[in-house]
């Protein structure tokens, strides 16, 4: 989708740090992040939101999503983690790609979500 922010990152046109990518996802670092090693999960494709994501697809993201949790919990050394995922604009929804937000919690951080 030409003004979608996310299909301009997957197709290189605007830099992000990558920290993982496959056939059907890429997942970078969170420009704005709560915290550190916030991480969005963005399929390649362009789907909007949960209401008209493949259900399937839902799932591949949520199965990465919990591969990646394992990851970054070695490598940052985080002990907690909040997993979420915004739809619409009155849920907070501001990129209208569909996204998984990881988000890294550690004692103290002050992150509110
Ligand atoms: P949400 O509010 O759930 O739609 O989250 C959108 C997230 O996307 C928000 O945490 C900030 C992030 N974001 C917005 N623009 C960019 C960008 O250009 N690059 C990256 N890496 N993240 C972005």
């Amino acid at each position: 989708m030409s003004d979608c922010i996310f299909c301009k990152i997957i197709a290189g046109e605007i830099p992000s740090a990558t920290i993982y990518e496959n056939d059907e996802f890429k997942v970078i670092l969170d420009r704005f992040p709560s915290g550190e090693g916030h991480a969005l999960i963005l399929p390649k494709n362009h789907v909007p939101n949960v209401f008209e994501i493949d259900p399937a697809q839902a799932g591949r993201a949520y199965a990465l999503a919990a591969k990646l949790a394992r990851a970054m919990k070695e490598v940052l050394g985080f002990t907690d983690m909040n997993i979420l995922q915004n739809n619409g604009p009155i849920a907070g929804q501001t990129v209208f790609h569909f996204h998984i937000h990881l988000i890294p919690r550690r004692e103290g951080d002050g992150i509110n979500v």
